[in-house]
């Protein structure tokens, strides 16, 4: 059986979930990181010399980095849902993915690290609002390339909407000015109506 390392509250984690759930995939998780800590151990370290959450084994594959366990479990189990065979057309899926972490999540962090999980004496206000005011023009770059598609890459949802799917669902609930964009709203009605979105994704993060 698949075992998944990591606390159900991580973005990261948060998106093997997403992707094990959606392909109804028999799992075990242990929780790891944060107040369960367990990353120091030498047990952790020999699977993930990284010390960070998640980690995934399947049987004597082991497989750190959340992005290339998403990549991984489609790959396997996902052909023709959340993995598209044709390389060109996953390209679409795996740009959007890469997007996701390479642009929107450097802009997310500060925002969502400052309002959530730093004192209120100790928050960088100034560094919320520049974030806030940075992440709009992209939400609305995805908001254009979906006026075209019901998801990321085409219509049917791929690995390509897994990190933005998470991204979104922590930015949508943050305290921030939102921009308009009523083809995300769209897309998010969508995962909304997907269980394994809402059991694994749709949790309040505090
Ligand atoms: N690029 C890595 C980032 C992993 C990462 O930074 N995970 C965080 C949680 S989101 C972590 O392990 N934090 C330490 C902790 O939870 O104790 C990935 O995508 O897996």
């Amino acid at each position: 059986m698949l075992k998944i390392w990591g606390r159900t509250n991580s973005i990261n984690v948060q998106k093997v979930m997403w992707t094990v759930g959606e392909l109804e995939l028999a799992h075990e998780r242990i929780d790891a990181g944060g107040a369960f800590g367990r990353l120091d151990t030498d047990e952790y370290g020999r699977m993930n010399p990284n010390r960070r959450i998640p980690v995934l084994q399947d049987g004597d594959v082991t497989i750190w980095e959340s992005q290339a366990i998403v990549r991984y479990l489609a790959a396997v189990h996902g052909a023709g849902s959340l993995w598209d065979e044709d390389p060109a057309r996953r390209s679409l899926a795996d740009r959007w993915m890469e997007w996701a972490v390479g642009t929107i999540m450097p802009q997310l962090h500060p925002i969502f690290w400052t309002l959530k999980r730093t004192p209120e004496a100790e928050r960088d206000m100034a560094a919320v609002e520049r974030a806030a005011v940075a992440i709009q023009p992209l939400w609305r770059l995805l908001d254009e390339h979906l006026a075209h598609s019901s998801f990321v890459a085409g219509d049917r949802l791929t690995m390509g909407d897994i990190p933005l799917g998470c991204a979104w669902w922590r930015y949508a609930n943050l305290d921030v000015d939102h921009p308009a964009v009523p083809n995300i709203d769209l897309w998010y009605q969508n995962l909304k109506r997907r269980d394994a979105y809402r059991r694994h994704v749709m949790i309040e993060v505090t």
